[in-house]
This record gives C-alpha cells, structure tokens and sequence, in this order.
C-alpha cells in the first residue's frame, strides 16, 4: 500500500482539525498544513497521536505527499486568504490536481476562483460544511459544487465523512460553479429566520407569559419532541444553563447583542439582485443590525421603553388571565412551525431562482436530503420538504399539497401572536414578517396599481390595464397650467 495521503487539509483552526480526525476515522490518510507551524506541532503532538495523519511543514512537502490526482482541501479564514493560499498552491500542483474550498466563502469569489484554476487545468470544488465543531468531527452536512469529475474523485471521503440518515450520506454533487456554496449561503439565511423567530417566541414567554428559562425550557423540549429540530434542541438546552459566575440563569446575563459573518446579509443581498423576495429572512438580518446599536437603544429605551399598555383602560399584560396564557402559549408553538416554514420556503425561492439565473440546475429534493442531518437547520421537517420536491413543483412550499391545509390551519393562530405582540409593542420583525409573506402572495390584488399610478405620474413610467393589452399613459397633470 502507498504510504501516501488520501487528501491534503490547509488550515488546522478547530474545524480543521476536527474535519482531518472524521476523515481519518473513516479509514483515510490525510495529510495537513497550517500557515502557523506550532499548530502543526500541535495538532500532531495531541490530537492526531497514533493516526494516520502526517503533519507538513511547508507546502511543498504536503503537495508531494499525496496520492494523484492530490486532493487538497482549504479549511482556512473566508476572503483574502483563500486567494493567498490558492495562489501558493498552484505552482505546486499539476494538471487534474484537485483543490476543494470548505470555507464560507462567498459564491462570486468561488466562481471566480474555479474560472481561474480552470484555465490552469486545475479541478475546483466549493464545498458548503454545515455543522460547526462538532458535526466537523462527527459528521457534517457537506454541499459541494464544481467540476462534477473532482467531485466523483472526492465523493468516497465525503460520503465517509459526512452525517448519515437513513436516506444516505448528507452530501451529493450539487452543481457546476458556487453551487455548493450558494446552497450552504442559503442554509445559512433560513439558520438566521429560525433563530430570529426562536427568539422572538422566548421574547414573548420572557415579556408576555414571564415565564422562568426553566419552564421556557421545558416547552422547547416538549415541541421538540416530534421535531426533532436542532435549533430548538440547543434552545431547550441554553435556557436550562445555570451561569457558573453568579446566581442566574446563564440567558440572563448574555448581552443582547448579536454578531454576524456576513451569509444571512449575502443571502438578502443576492436576493435582492436576483428581484426575489426573503422577507422573513431579511428580518432575521435586520434585527441582529438592531440588536448591535446597544447604546441607540439603551438611551431611546429609557424614554420609552417597557411594553406599552396604551389602550385606554387596559393593562394588557396584567389582562391576560391563566386560561389566556395556555391559549397564546398553544399559539406560540403553531407560529413558530409556520414562521420556520416561511423561512424555509423563502430559502428555496431564492434557491429556485439562482439555479436559473447561474444556471446551477439544482435538484431541490436532494438539497433538503442533504440538510436532513449534520448541518444547524437539521429537522425533521427536511424529510417532508424533500417529499414535496420529489413529488411536485409547488408555487411555493406553504402551498404545496401536503403543507397547504396544515399552513392554513395554523394561521390564526398566527394572527393570535402577532396582534398580542403588537398591542403591547413588541417588535417580533422575523414572525411578522413571514405573515406578511403569507397574506402578500395569498391576495388577490395587491395595491401595487396604485404604485404603477404613482410612477406614471411623476415619471410617466406607463402602466397596464386590466381590461386592455398594451401599455398606457395618463397625462395626470395640466402641464400649461402649473
Ligand atoms: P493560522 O493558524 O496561521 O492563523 C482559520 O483562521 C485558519 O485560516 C487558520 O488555520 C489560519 O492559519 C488560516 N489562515 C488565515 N489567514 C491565512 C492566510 N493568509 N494564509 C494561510 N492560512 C491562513
């Protein structure tokens, strides 16, 4: 047996790491390299003693140890440095040699790469990895995309390495180009409509019911147990945490202020290019930017924050008796499932609309094969969106045979949470959002000939008619006269 390595991993940060020892549990020899040698040391002294893992010092020596065509996978910081490092490989590689991004790395810059590397005879992947530290070890939900040959030569390690179910390995060839990293940017929007909509619920238990962590806890896990749902699992989980440096829950002394890396904006903004609506995920990015201006909010907060109890005569929260609270607590965990599938359903929107517009050719059914295990937004609920792709093109996933009669029956439910939110001025943007979604492409008519009538008169940008073809203009205003 050759003495040389399977596939070659640049960049040992935890993930790195993690991915190289799931490789090599899976029977493969895999050879590493990192930019800052004493991780090498570092990684070979402690976590990779005793495998199959050789640690190199320099590029020239992981390239020359390993099988051809080399496999040499990217595991390094998103942006520049994925430039930095390609652009070091290439004199070291030869024609077929096969390099594989696992980073975040936008979809623009994964295309660029690939038409690069192309013209140098070099094979290109962009692979989405889905499932942070742990799934990195255990298993991962793996997207690639790129030169379908690459892909068939790297397919053995990935399905080894990726989350199994019982559908088979969460991974599968996506599409030419950034496919696997425009699919991995749009699981990660709709991972910042869940969280944004699990947010807002525990915002209603905190402010509305005042329910203790503890007892939110306990619903998370109770809705969960049919869901199966990551992000509601890790919910459950957090609110249960006691803080080991005081007396509190942990929740309750994590600053309100959340980061972002950048895929929840590039999926809103691609949207947009692409003329698609992602409300409920927009709000997701939004609040977030919200969240960040701390200081905005603390001094505009002092004036008038609190919830508002500002309809004559009542103390809306003190109103909401015992029997009150079960119902809007039932209501909760309906717009929660309604409010996820919003979100879900805007993804594959934009989803449906990119693999037109790059020409991807996406199979939806087995993108959401792949996000059934290993990867944040990991549900249960994967297993029937992959049924309705599999089954029919839907105009939208809300309206697909099997979610419509359900979608319906839990909007007033919905409803129920929205006005209660908004009676007492609680912002619950990513829910709301998603509503309007819903009643947006449920209507009829839209008020949009109004905005046509308003563009024509300022602009005389034409409209159309309903009674007649062609396009038409109104001289709204006497010119002579003003
Ligand atoms: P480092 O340990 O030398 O910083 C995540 O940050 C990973 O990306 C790390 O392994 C880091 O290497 C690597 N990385 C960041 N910038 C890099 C660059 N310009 N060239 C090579 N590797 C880089």
């Amino acid at each position: 047996m050759s003495d040389k390595c399977d596939l070659g991993l640049i960049g040992l940060a935890v993930m790195g790491q993690n991915f190289v020892l799931n490789v090599e549990s899976s029977g493969f020899k895999v050879a590493v390299y990192n930019r800052t040698s004493n991780k090498i040391d570092e990684f070979m002294e402690r976590r990779a003693v005793g495998k199959n893992i050789r640690g190199c010092y320099t590029l020239e020596e992981l390239v020359d140890s390993l099988i051809r065509p080399r496999k040499v996978m990217l595991l390094v910081k998103a942006g520049d440095p994925v430039d930095a490092v390609i652009d070091s490989l290439i004199p070291l590689l030869d024609r077929e040699d096969i390099i594989i991004d696992g980073g975040n790395s936008h979809f623009r810059d994964t295309d660029r790469r690939a038409e690069k590397l192309e013209k140098l005879g070099i094979r290109y992947l962009g692979s989405g990895i889905s499932g942070g530290e742990y799934g990195a070890l255990h298993g991962p939900s793996l997207m690639p995309g790129g030169d379908r040959q690459a892909y068939q030569e790297i397919e053995e390690i990935f399905r080894e390495a990726a989350a199994e179910t019982l559908e088979g390995p969460c991974v599968g060839y996506l599409g030419p180009g950034s496919a696997g990293h425009y699919v991995k940017m749009v699981h990660n929007g709709i991972e910042y409509g869940v969280m944004a909509l699990t947010a807002e619920i525990y915002d209603i238990m905190r402010k509305i019911l005042e329910l203790e962590p503890e007892v939110m806890a306990g619903h998370f896990a109770r809705w969960n147990e049919s869901r199966d749902s990551y992000l509601l699992e890790i919910t459950a989980e957090i609110l249960r945490r006691d803080d080991e440096k005081s007396e509190e829950k942990l929740i309750d002394v994590i600053l309100d202020t959340a980061a972002q890396k950048g895929t929840g904006k590039w999926s809103v903004q691609d949207a947009l290019e692409l003329g698609i609506a992602v409300p409920c995920i927009t709000a997701a990015v939004n609040s977030r930017l919200l969240s960040a201006v701390r200081d905005e909010r603390l001094k505009i907060s002092r004036e008038l924050g609190g919830l508002k109890k500002d309809r004559p005569g009542q103390q809306e929260k003190d109103r909401l008796g015992q029997q009150e609270k079960d119902r809007l607590l039932d209501s909760l965990e309906d717009a929660l499932d309604f409010g996820i599938l919003i979100a879900y359903a805007e993804g594959l929107k934009l989803l449906e609309a990119a693999s037109e517009e790059y020409g991807y050719d996406l199979d939806l059914a087995e993108v959401a094969r792949i996000w059934q295990d290993g990867c944040i937004i990991r549900a249960n609920l994967l297993q029937e969106i992959r049924q309705v792709y599999q089954e029919e093109e839907p105009v939208n996933l809300f309206f697909s045979s099997r979610f419509r009669v359900e979608t319906a029956g839990k909007i007033a439910a919905v409803r129920d949470v929205v006005r209660t939110a908004k009676d007492v001025g609680l912002a619950i943007p990513a829910l709301t959002s998603a509503l309007d979604y819903y009643d947006s492409l449920r209507a009829e008519e839209s008020p949009a000939n109004l905005i046509q009538a308003q563009r024509d008169y300022f602009g005389a940008h034409t409209y159309q008619r309903k009674d007649k073809e062609g396009v038409f203009h109104t001289e709204w205003q006497d010119i002579h006269n003003i």
